[in-house]
């Protein structure tokens, strides 16, 4: 049985909310100690070399669910979604030996990666959609991470209702993975608010909530302990594991 599925379902079973809800019960206890056994486990043995399934037009989910925290509403935000993103600026840093800067329209000129696949929420339900944006492995490229690097974090624009930032993380062998991308479209059109604009990870190798959406910049890092609660992300410090290999 594969033990990702396993874990996935044994969080649903316990009856928490998946990505919407999950707080504390996750984080301590028993529990916590299985899946952090369960994580050694599927990375180590189930590894991310393997690629995601390519679904065909007609299997598309039209109308895409949505699932996580709310769209950013802050003034920074706002004024840029109302300029259709033309100020938006994504950066790349850390230990790079060329930091870069890409406007929306720099994004939107490299050559672009189509994918139909299906997006795997921790919760239970699956979508598929067609995602269009650029490999990370480009954009990896042009920065040039230092020897020393070993993580892709992902900032977003967004917090929850405590004020807590999201972020996200990926080691550099994930993030340079075929079918990892910085999504720009979803179902041929520019992703809209909700869904994570203007510019959202799609990692389909992982379960959805390592997809961060809004992403605002990029850091190449040798460690991630220092970021949020230290566990690799804003899920991960709610519980959930960092590695979420599908
Ligand atoms: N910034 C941010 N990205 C996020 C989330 C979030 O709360 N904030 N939720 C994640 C989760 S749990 C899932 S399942 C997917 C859902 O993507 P969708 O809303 O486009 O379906 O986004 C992921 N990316
Ligand atoms: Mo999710």
């Amino acid at each position: 049985m594969n033990r990702r599925l396993f874990v996935a379902s044994s969080i649903a079973s316990l009856g928490l909310a998946g990505c919407a809800q999950a707080k504390t019960a996750l984080t301590t206890g028993p529990f916590r100690k299985v899946l952090d056994a369960a994580e050694t486990v599927n990375y180590r043995v189930i590894g991310t070399r393997g690629m995601a399934r390519l679904y065909t037009d007609a299997d598309v989910n039209v109308q895409f669910r949505l699932n996580g925290l709310n769209t950013p509403a802050d003034t920074l935000y706002s004024s840029l979604a109302a300029r259709g993103f033309l100020q938006y600026e994504l950066a790349i840093g850390g230990l790079v030996d060329r930091p870069q800067r890409f406007s929306f329209a720099q994004l939107r000129a490299m050559p672009q990666q189509t994918q139909i696949t299906r997006l795997d929420c921790v919760e239970g339900w699956s979508q598929i959609g067609k995602w269009r944006g650029v490999p990370l492995a480009a954009i990896l490229a042009l920065a040039h991470p230092k020897p020393e690097a070993r993580y892709v974090v992902f900032r977003s624009f967004n917090s929850d209702d405590q004020g807590t930032p999201f972020y996200g993380s990926l080691d550099l062998h994930e993030a340079a993975h075929p079918q990892t991308i910085l999504a720009l479209d979803l179902n041929d059109k520019p992703l809209d608010l909700d869904h994570g604009a203007p510019v959202r990870l799609r990692i389909p190798t992982q379960l959805g909530y390592k997809s961060t959406k809004w992403v605002s910049r990029i850091d190449v890092l040798a460690s991630f302990a220092h970021i949020g609660a230290g566990n690799g992300g804003y899920w991960e410090d709610q519980g959930y594991e960092w590695y979420a290999g599908i």
